[in-house]
């Protein structure tokens, strides 16, 4: 049986365009992506792929409490899920400390913060987050001593793509590149988050962000991926 994998990405809870707050609008998107993902629990992993808030402004708490009852309520309907750090919820301080953090408590909750691959019932999927300077690794190296996977979800960045809101107004961390070539040639389907925009740039599916965050977002159509594999 096929696996259904939800990719959802770059929710940025702590978003602000024009001085408007744009937290209730995006939890209302994202709570639809989790309603599609409870529609077929059995066969669905959940995924997110990076940056959900910053961790400087104090409203990055109530992004986290949002992503902690929705990781909750993903566990009790039985979804699994497996959530990314993005460039956005890493603290460079040392200790590899980023927003994600209190979703490990929550039983059923993967959190993803370094490279690693991960076994459903129903697939394997190998996890690139972006990671602190402190936990910075190799993602050549990463790919080429994987497993067999059928997804590799990223939230790197991509050599020579077209520029959007991710890199002019929510700028932040360095460039870690997502290893096109070495993943492409595990055949598996290559997904990556932190571009704003929903596009495939060399084979890799980009979800884009679930909110059109700045003015240079206007020509997006915010959604999320839906691979079955
Ligand atoms: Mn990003």
């Amino acid at each position: 049986m096929a696996t259904r994998w939800i990719v959802t990405a770059d929710w940025h809870l702590d978003a602000v365009t024009a001085s408007v707050q744009r937290f209730d609008e995006i939890v209302l998107a994202a709570r639809q992506v989790v309603e599609v993902a409870k529609s077929d629990p059995v066969r669905t992993v959940f995924v997110f792929a990076g940056d959900l808030t910053d961790p400087d402004p104090p409203r990055c708490w109530r992004a986290v409490a949002a992503a902690a009852e929705i990781a909750q309520h993903l566990a009790y309907h039985g979804v699994d899920q497996v959530w990314l750090t993005g460039n956005h919820d890493v603290l460079e301080d040392g200790h590899g400390s980023h927003t994600l953090m209190p979703l490990r408590s929550i039983e059923g909750c993967i959190v993803a913060d370094e490279p690693r691959e991960y076994t459903f019932s129903g697939g394997r999927l190998m996890a690139l987050p972006y990671t602190a300077r402190s936990r910075g690794y190799n993602p050549v190296a990463a790919v080429r001593s994987a497993g067999p996977v059928d997804l590799i979800v990223g939230h790197l960045m991509l050599e020579g793509i077209g520029p959007g809101s991710e890199t002019t107004d929510f700028a932040r961390g360095r460039d870690v590149f997502f290893p096109v070539a070495q993943a492409a040639a595990t055949g598996a389907v290559l997904v990556n988050g932190h571009y704003h925009r929903r596009q495939t740039y060399q084979g890799v599916e980009i979800p884009g962000s679930l909110a059109r965050l700045t003015r240079a977002d206007v020509a997006n159509n915010p959604g999320f991926l839906e691979v079955i594999r």
